[in-house]
C-alpha cells in the first residue's frame, strides 16, 4: 500500500536543506537562566557548570505540534513521518458498503451530459504519507517561531460500477498525487511559566499562518462507468493544499509534577479567504487534545492521548471537479472524529547522540461521525526526530 519510491526532486532538496542547516548553524549559547522560558527539551538547571541532558517528557507526544518554547537563540530541527490509513465508508457513524453507495446515493451532477443518477465510482481505501520538516527558533525567551513544510504522498483506491445502475463491477483503479503541502509559520508566545516544588507549568498562545504552497490542481487517470480512462482534475481529497491563506490560532498548556506530566492543546485552521483560485475553501478545522505522560527514566516516557477534531464541509465548488463519485461532492467532506493514541518519547542522555530525540505515536479512531459517504480513518502512525542544537 505504501508508495516508497526513491526521493523525488522536492524531497531530496528538503533533505539537503536540512543537512545544510545542521552543518552551518552554530550551537546556541546557553546562559544560566533562573526563569527558564520552557524546557525546549531539557531541564534548564545548570549545575557544576555542566548543562544537563533533556528529559523525555519535556516534549508532548510527537503528534502534538507547537507544544513547547525554546530559549532565546535556541534552534531545534525536526522531522516527522506521518502515515494515515483509511478504509471503508461511513455515512454519519454507520458503515456503508460500496454496493449500497453505488445504488442509493444521488449524484449531484446528474442531469449533466453522461452523468448517472447515483454515484458509480466508490473509494475503498486511501493512504497518506506525510514527511514534515520543521524548525523552531527562540527569538526571545517568551517567543518561539516555528516553521513547518510538509511533503505529501497520497493514493486512493476505487471500484467502478458498470453503466448507470446495478452492482456489476467494471474494475478498480488507483490515483496518486505527491508534492509539497502548505507551509506554515507560527509564533508560540509565553503567557505563563510557573515553577513548583515538584515541577513546572507553562501556558502558551499559538498564532500562525499557513500559506497556499500546496497544489490544488493535481490530475490523474480514472476509470468511468462507461469504461473510458480520461485524465481529469482529481477530487479535493487528493489535492495537496488548501489553496487559501489560513489562520492557525491555538493555546497549549503543559505541566509536570515529578515523573508525571500532562497537557492540553487547542488548534484551529481558519480559512481567511472565501474562495481559493479554483472557487472553494476547505472547512474550518478545530482540534483539541489532552494527554498524560509518565517518565520511567530521564531517557524514556510513555504517553496516552485523546484527540478530537471537527471540520466543516467544503464551501464553494471547483468546476473542474465533477463525476459520479462522493469525493467530487463538496458536501461529503468534514465531520467529527475522536482518536486514542499511545506514544513513546526517547532522548539520548550522553555521548555523541546526547539530546537526540526519537518519538513515536500510534492512533486508532474511537468515534467517527462523517458528512458521508466518506472514507473512514483506520489508524495513524507517527515517527519523529528532534534535536535542539547545543543542548548537551
Ligand atoms: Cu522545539
Amino acid at each position: 500500500m505504501l508508495t516508497n519510491g526513491p526521493p523525488s526532486g522536492p524531497r531530496k532538496a528538503l533533505v539537503l536543506l536540512t543537512a545544510a542547516c545542521l552543518t552551518t548553524i552554530s550551537s546556541a549559547s546557553l546562559a544560566d537562566d533562573p526563569y527558564p522560558a520552557q524546557n525546549g527539551g531539557f531541564d534548564m538547571s545548570v549545575k557544576d557548570g555542566a548543562v544537563h541532558a533533556p528529559r523525555a517528557d519535556a516534549h508532548a507526544p510527537i503528534g502534538v505540534m507547537a507544544d513547547h518554547r525554546h530559549r532565546q537563540g535556541e534552534l531545534m530541527l525536526s522531522y516527522r513521518y506521518m502515515g494515515m490509513w483509511m478504509e471503508g465508508n461511513l455515512i454519519g457513524d454507520n458503515n456503508v458498503s460500496p454496493d449500497k453507495i453505488a445504488t442509493t446515493v444521488p449524484n449531484r451532477f446528474f442531469g449533466a451530459p453522461g452523468q448517472p443518477p447515483t454515484l458509480r465510482v466508490v473509494p475503498t481505501e486511501m493512504n497518506t504519507d506525510m514527511h514534515m520538516f520543521g524548525g523552531m527558533y527562540g527569538v526571545a525567551d517568551r517567543v518561539t517561531l516555528m516553521a513547518m513544510l510538509p511533503y505529501i504522498t497520497k493514493d486512493m483506491h476505487h471500484v467502478t460500477y458498470q453503466g448507470g445502475m446495478g452492482t456489476t463491477r467494471l474494475g478498480t483503479f488507483e490515483t496518486k498525487t505527491d508534492g509539497i503541502g502548505d507551509a506554515s509559520l507560527s509564533a508560540l508566545i509565553g503567557l505563563f511559566d510557573g515553577k513548583t516544588a515538584q515541577g513546572t507549568q507553562h501556558l502558551n498562545l499559538i498564532l500562525g499562518m499557513s500559506a497556499p504552497t500546496g497544489s490544488i490542481d493535481e490530475e490523474g487517470r480514472i476509470l468511468t462507468p462507461m469504461g473510458l480512462q480520461p485524465t481529469v482534475r482529481l477530487p479535493y481529497a487528493m489535492q495537496l493544499g488548501s489553496g487559501t491563506w489560513d489562520l492557525l490560532p491555538g493555546v497549549v498548556y503543559m505541566a509536570r509534577s515529578g515523573n508525571f506530566s500532562y497537557g492540553g492543546q487547542y488548534r484551529g485552521w481558519i480559512r481567511l479567504e472565501d474562495e481559493n483560485d479554483e472557487g472553494y475553501s476547505l472547512g474550518d478545522l478545530h482540534q483539541g487534545t489532552v494527554w498524560a505522560q509518565y517518565e520511567w527514566a530521564p531517557w524514556i516516557s510513555n504517553s496516552i492521548r485523546v484527540a478530537a477534531r471537527t471540520q466543516d464541509s467544503i464551501h464553494g465548488i471547483d468546476l473542474n471537479i465533477s463525476g459520479p463519485v462522493q469525493t467530487a461532492n463538496p458536501d461529503f467532506y468534514g465531520g467529527e472524529r475522536v482518536d486514542l493514541l499511545f506514544g513513546v518519547n526517547l532522548v539520548a542522555q550522553r555521548g555523541i547522540i546526547c539530546g537526540q530525540r526519537l518519538a513515536a505515536e500510534v492512533g486508532v479512531p474511537v468515534y467517527q461521525d462523517l458528512n458521508g459517504p466518506q472514507l473512514k480513518s483506520d489508524w495513524t502512525f507517527m515517527l519523529g526526530w528532534q534535536k535542539t542544537l547545543g543542548d548537551c
